[in-house]
């Protein structure tokens, strides 16, 4: 039995995997420019994040109705649940698909239709996380979050992805402020590749919860010291740093120094079908290459619940 987890960073357009792509695009007469899933895996050899990036966004292309997004969300649940995962907090991109002339509504519901038969099917609860676009303009996160007032029920927090240097947080201080004012829990991407000052300002400007990768704050002891201070969780994603290139290799990840230094650390899988594995992958690739103890893996998957956005009562069922 996989050791029970949840998954706080998994950006849901990530996890569409090569075969599911291919049957996609046939069915909504969408034409790749790969020929088979082989020669799409081939392209699957990343730069940096940007080189990824580009790759993730022409792939969405194939997203089109709401039962696509049913479908992808369905397949993610399935194999997060036979990993281990009883909680998992989605991110998705609804610029990424209202900029394709996609309706906002057709990506929530159709991520609500999988959401909503969670708990039965898979025994897996969720929440929604809608995440700007960083090297898209304020204005336009603006605009998305008000195209989102009316699915907010569904909606628990905002993020901030995508290209991450030279965007950095205080760019949408309002939009983050305008986010707090309707109830709506606030996580960003920071310190990925971009500078520890960005995990900071973060914290201090846009009031998150929550950091998104958080890797670069070992650069600075002092915030190093904050983050363990304030109990601030980090949702390290160790196979998208090694494929990123964040990290040499997985052997050079800092995540055991993270955890003596008392950070509070979560392991998770950014975009699994991309990165080389789910949840359950990217703790077994730790335990095996890190060498950590049963105990710090536990602590892994008891901060997993922490972490959550979870309510204190849920969070004892789910683990
Ligand atoms: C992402 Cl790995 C990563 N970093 C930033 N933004 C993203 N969107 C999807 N995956
Ligand atoms: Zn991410």
């Amino acid at each position: 039995m996989p050791l029970p987890k949840a998954e706080l960073h998994l950006h849901i357009e990530g996890t569409l995997e090569p075969e599911l792509a291919f049957e996609l695009a046939a069915r909504n007469g969408v034409e790749l420019p790969y020929a088979d899933t082989e020669e799409l895996r081939k392209a699957y050899q990343f730069e940096d994040l940007q080189s990824f990036l580009n790759l993730y966004y022409e792939l969405m292309a194939v997203l089109r109705t709401e039962q696509d997004f049913a479908d992808l969300t369905d397949a993610y649940l399935a194999r997060a649940a036979a990993q281990g995962v009883r909680h998992a907090e989605i991110f998705f991109d609804p610029q990424a698909h209202t900029k394709r002339g996609l309706e906002l509504g057709t990506v929530v519901e159709g991520l609500w239709r999988a959401l909503e038969r969670s708990e039965a099917r898979h025994g897996v609860s969720t929440r929604l996380i809608m995440c700007f676009l960083r090297d898209d303009s304020a204005e336009s996160a603006m605009a998305t979050l008000r195209a989102a007032e009316p699915y907010l029920d569904r909606i628990t927090g905002i993020g901030l992805d995508s290209a991450e240097v030279g965007h950095p947080p205080v760019k949408f201080r309002e939009v983050y402020e305008a986010a707090a004012a309707l109830g709506l829990r606030r996580v960003a991407h920071a310190g990925e590749e971009g500078p520890p000052a960005y995990i900071t300002e973060a914290l201090d400007v846009l009031g998150v919860e929550r950091v998104d990768h958080g890797l670069r704050c070992v650069e600075d002891p002092a915030l190093v010291e904050r983050l363990v201070r304030e109990r601030v969780p980090l949702t390290l994603c160790p196979l998208s740093n090694v494929r990123l290139r964040t990290v040499d290799t997985l052997a050079d990840h800092p995540l055991p120094a993270m955890l003596d230094a008392g950070l509070l650390c979560t392991v998770n899988s950014d975009d699994p079908a991309y990165f080389g594995g789910y949840a359950g992958d990217n703790f077994d690739a730790v335990r095996q290459t890190l060498g950590l103890t049963g105990e710090r893996l536990r602590e892994l998957a008891r901060n997993s619940f922490l972490a959550s956005f979870l309510e204190d009562d849920e969070e004892r069922r789910a683990r």
